[in-house]
């Protein structure tokens, strides 16, 4: 029995509260907890790709308990990863692959079972185009040059101004969300050197999509949520995503459908998926 950094591991129990964890079991099979009962709970660990940490809030709360999960901002020295491939999908999936090859790198007892899961999304406005898409968190950005994300409030003023006069019927638009699910892959040993081969297809990267339909309002409304939310109504509801619940929203979104995917796949029986197969 070992006892894990406790800075590495946030441990969400079944009942979705944070539990403090007295051990942790670090064989070769999976990392766990010893629940108060004795029994011992095999987790499958989730870092969670993103520095948006409203994404990680929605993350964690469509996912729910049962999943043994790292954040971005726990280790200092995680790589920043260029998103410059153009789609969704090579976005998440650049992510993905990366922070799975670098925390293999670590080399630590944290790796077992673990998955990297990147989210990429975005908003696609038909009378725009399908813009901003892939550039939505730095929509304003593109106009001045301005290095990283811009702030929501200014994407959103640039979307109202490029919405103008557009009538209600053809304010259609929807969230897309894009989560790669790339297993952190066992080193191997070559000399004294541990070696990570894995390309993406070796990774065996999976891609899980979800789509939430919708209209882009007249002016900002409500304050929950985070990005272009304010000016998000889905389809069936008269209200925002910044006025409707946490809960609905969850239940709705982009991300939830993506997510729907990612839980559905973990759930079933796998063999080792985090193996290196070339050692
Ligand atoms: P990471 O790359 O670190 O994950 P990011 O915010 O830069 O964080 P993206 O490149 O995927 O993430 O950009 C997503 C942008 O799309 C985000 O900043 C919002 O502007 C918008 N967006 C995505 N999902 C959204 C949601 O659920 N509600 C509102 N806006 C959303």
């Amino acid at each position: 029995m070992t006892v894990g950094a406790a800075r590495e591991f946030n441990w969400l129990g079944e009942s979705g509260v944070l539990t403090r964890v007295n051990s942790l079991t670090c064989g070769q099979e999976r990392l766990g907890f010893e629940r108060g009962d004795g029994m011992f709970v095999s987790m499958t660990g989730l870092l969670i790709a993103t520095r948006n940490l409203h994404k990680v809030e929605e993350i964690r709360a469509i996912l729910g308990g049962g999943f043994r999960y790292l954040m971005l901002k726990d280790f200092e020295d995680a790589p920043e990863v260029e998103e410059d491939a153009g789609t969704f999908v090579g976005n998440a999936t650049k992510k993905a692959v990366e922070l799975a090859k670098w925390r293999s790198r670590l080399q630590d007892k944290g790796c077992e079972d673990t998955f990297v899961l990147a989210d990429d999304s975005g908003l696609e406005v038909d009378a725009l185009n399908g813009a901003p898409g892939v550039h939505s968190a730095r929509f304003a950005a593109l106009d001045t040059g301005d290095p990283g994300n811009s702030a929501s409030a200014e994407n959103n003023a640039k979307l109202l101004r490029l919405m103008k006069g557009v009538p209600m019927e053809q304010r259609g638009a929807r969230f897309r969300c894009v989560v790669a699910l790339a297993p952190v892959p066992k080193l191997r040993e070559e000399g004294s050197s541990p070696v990570c081969y894995a390309d993406e297809a070796e990774l065996g990267t999976r891609i899980f999509e979800g789509l939430c339909e919708g209209r882009i309002g007249f002016e900002p409304k409500g304050r929950g949520g985070f990005g272009y939310d304010p000016l998000f109504i889905p389809e069936g509801y008269e209200r925002t995503f910044g006025e409707l619940s946490e809960e609905v929203k969850n239940r709705l979104s982009h991300r939830a459908g993506a997510l729907a995917g990612v839980r559905e796949f973990l759930a079933r029986p796998r063999r080792d998926s985090t193996t290196d197969e070339h050692g």
